[in-house]
């Protein structure tokens, strides 16, 4: 047989030290590649994990993070996944150098891991997604457009079981990374920090005044004062409507608050559809992060 070191006839059972090991290479790989956007890799990467549980429909079961189906042309050419690929290929050489890891359980961890490395909570993991061949690419459609209102984000994300404070914890998110003209076709940062993990998503949104960027492109949000940030339509529906409103108000003043409940939010997300063997008790493991 031809196995890698650990793949010994495909016995070998990984233990959480062997997680971390793959979760340090990651977090090394952002350390060392920070010429990219706002200077880190990680906010794609939470994107691609967002991206790859978000297809989850708790109806049919299909769809979420088993089966890393976005690595097939179909799903991965879906508009929504535009840009995507940075990402994926971002964790190829670590994919490599663990070829025992799925690549569904690596961009799982690898959102995890970009968290914690971008000072966020503690996020606890737990492995066991297998993937899935072309077959279980999901329909197009399934994850939120960021033009419409409130009544889509509940169709949406109640689609994946999440309620209305899940909604607006899950969307804190957007203090992370930005948006690209090549890709979603918006433009710009949510905050001044779009590569550390804060609040500030809430306080900017209730603090600001904003109005609509007078462009070209399509309709978006931008502030009054600096002119540097954006909103999306789907953004500000957490603010023009009530029931979100007071989500968004409790997270502005409090981050301790957001912090734990986007790690309890975020937790859920990525185990979406994820058959878990409930019989081995599996308990989660918790990154030492490196940063
Ligand atoms: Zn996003 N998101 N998202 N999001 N998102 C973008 C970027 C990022 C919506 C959306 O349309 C967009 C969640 C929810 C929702 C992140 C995480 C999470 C962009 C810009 C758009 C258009 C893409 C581009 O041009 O590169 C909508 C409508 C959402 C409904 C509420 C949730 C939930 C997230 C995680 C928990 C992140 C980290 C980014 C930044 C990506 C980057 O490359 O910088």
């Amino acid at each position: 047989f031809s196995g890698s070191a650990g793949e010994t006839k495909g016995l070998f059972v990984p233990k959480a030290e062997d997680y971390q090991k793959v979760y340090n290479e990651v977090a090394a790989l952002l350390q060392e590649k920070d010429d990219y956007d706002d200077g880190s890799y990680g906010p794609v990467l939470v994107r691609l994990a967002w991206h790859a549980s978000g297809t989850y429909d708790k109806e049919t079961g299909t769809g979420g993070s088993n089966g890393a189906t976005m690595r097939f042309a179909p799903e991965g050419d879906h508009g929504a996944n535009a840009g995507l690929v940075a990402a994926r290929n971002f964790l190829e050489p670590v994919k490599a150098k663990f070829p025992w890891i799925t690549y569904s359980d690596l961009w799982i961890l690898s959102g995890v891991c970009a968290i914690q490395e971008m000072q966020g909570p503690t996020i606890p993991y737990r492995p066991g997604r297998q993937d899935k061949d072309i077959a279980a690419c999901t329909p197009d459609g399934r994850l939120p457009d960021a033009s419409k209102g409130n009544k889509h984000l509940r169709d949406i994300f109640c689609r994946m079981g999440f309620n209305d404070q899940e909604i607006v914890a899950l969307s804190g998110a957007h203090a992370l990374g930005r948006c690209h003209t090549d890709r979603s076709g918006f433009d710009g940062p949510w905050t001044f920090s779009p590569t550390v993990v804060t609040n500030d998503y809430y306080k900017l949104l209730l603090d600001e005044k904003w109005s609509w960027k007078k462009w070209n492109g399509p309709k978006q949000y931008e502030d009054k004062s600096t002119k540097s940030l954006m909103m999306l339509p789907t953004d500000m529906a957490l603010i023009s409507d009530k029931t979100f409103k007071q989500w968004v108000g409790k997270y502005a003043k409090d981050n301790d608050l957001f912090f734990k409940d986007f790690a309890a939010v975020i937790t859920k997300l990525f185990e979406l559809g994820v058959p878990f063997d409930e019989t081995t008790q599996q308990s989660p493991i918790t990154f030492k992060p490196t940063a």
